[in-house]
């Protein structure tokens, strides 16, 4: 059945990779982000291929453009069937003591008070119609600290704990919810994370394979797509020379 799939974040990274294969999938789009322009490339090439698209800029820090943005959806693409709650960052990599106060509300504001105001938004109308999937984009960071990354492991530790919390409150529904932890995943993470310091970036790959959106859009659009009674709680993907956070075997030759 063909689906109507909002992503957050959708333009870079696992966000975007979700848009092309939910796309590739038969599904309809809603692709947002804070970049107008590469939202309108990437409606550009998903219409190309013939997939339903529409496209809505704002900042999901901004509880107003959210709440504006989701009152604008024509009638046609009110009825979100998956939510893909992706946008997200971190910032920075100094100790818990000497961290930046902005990159902390940032990161704060982003990867929790963004995830949930998308979750008060579109989760009334899931459970409305008895009918829908949240998938959560949190971390292996969530499970574990590692140095320098308190404060955005405490907000991946917060998506785990809001995904547990919403399949609790949604468990007499039909409505589905998942928490999707990736661990080293190559994207524009990195840049953002160092401030675009293309550099040090690169080095956070070095010497290992790394995995790509693509591998998380795969186990995303799984879940999505499981028998009605199976509910994808929770997945783990490393890279197979990641262990935990901090344990990664570089110089390994994987293929
Ligand atoms: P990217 O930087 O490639 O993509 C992040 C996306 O989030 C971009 O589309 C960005 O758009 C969007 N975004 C950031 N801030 C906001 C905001 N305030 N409002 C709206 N959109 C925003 O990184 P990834 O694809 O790697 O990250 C996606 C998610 O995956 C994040 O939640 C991240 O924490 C998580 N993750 C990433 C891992 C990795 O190793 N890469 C591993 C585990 C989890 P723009 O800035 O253009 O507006
Ligand atoms: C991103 C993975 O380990 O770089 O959430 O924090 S990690």
């Amino acid at each position: 059945m063909q689906k109507t799939v909002l992503i957050t974040g959708a333009t870079s990274g696992i966000g975007l990779a979700c848009a092309r294969k939910f796309a590739k999938n038969g599904d309809k789009i809603i692709i947002t982000g804070r970049n107008r322009k590469r939202l309108d490339e990437i409606e550009k090439e998903l219409k190309a291929e013939g997939t339903e698209v529409l496209t809505l800029a704002f900042d999901v820090r901004d509880r107003e453009a959210a709440v504006s943005a989701m009152a604008t959806l024509p009638k046609e693409w009110q009825e979100v069937d998956v939510l893909v709650n992706n946008a997200g960052l971190a910032l920075g990599l100094e100790p818990e003591f000497e961290g930046n106060y902005e990159d902390w509300e940032t990161m704060i504001d982003t990867n929790i008070k963004g995830l949930l105001t998308m979750t008060r938004l579109i989760v009334p109308g899931m459970v409305e119609r008895n009918r829908g999937h949240v998938i959560n984009v949190g971390s292996v960071a969530g499970d574990a600290a590692y140095a320098g990354g308190a404060v955005y492991c405490a907000t991946k530790a917060a998506v785990k704990a809001l995904t547990d919390g919403l399949r609790i409150d949604v468990a007499d529904t039909e409505v589905r919810v998942t928490n999707l932890k990736p661990g080293l995943v190559e994207t524009n993470f990195s840049n953002v994370r160092f401030h675009g310091d293309t550099e040090r970036a690169a080095k956070v790959y070095e010497g290992v394979k790394p995995l790509t959106g693509d591998d998380i859009a795969d186990v995303a659009l799984y879940a999505a797509n499981a028998p009605a009674h199976v509910q994808i709680a929770e997945v783990l993907i490393l890279a197979t020379h990641q262990a935990s956070p901090s344990l990664i075997k570089r110089k390994m030759l994987t293929p």
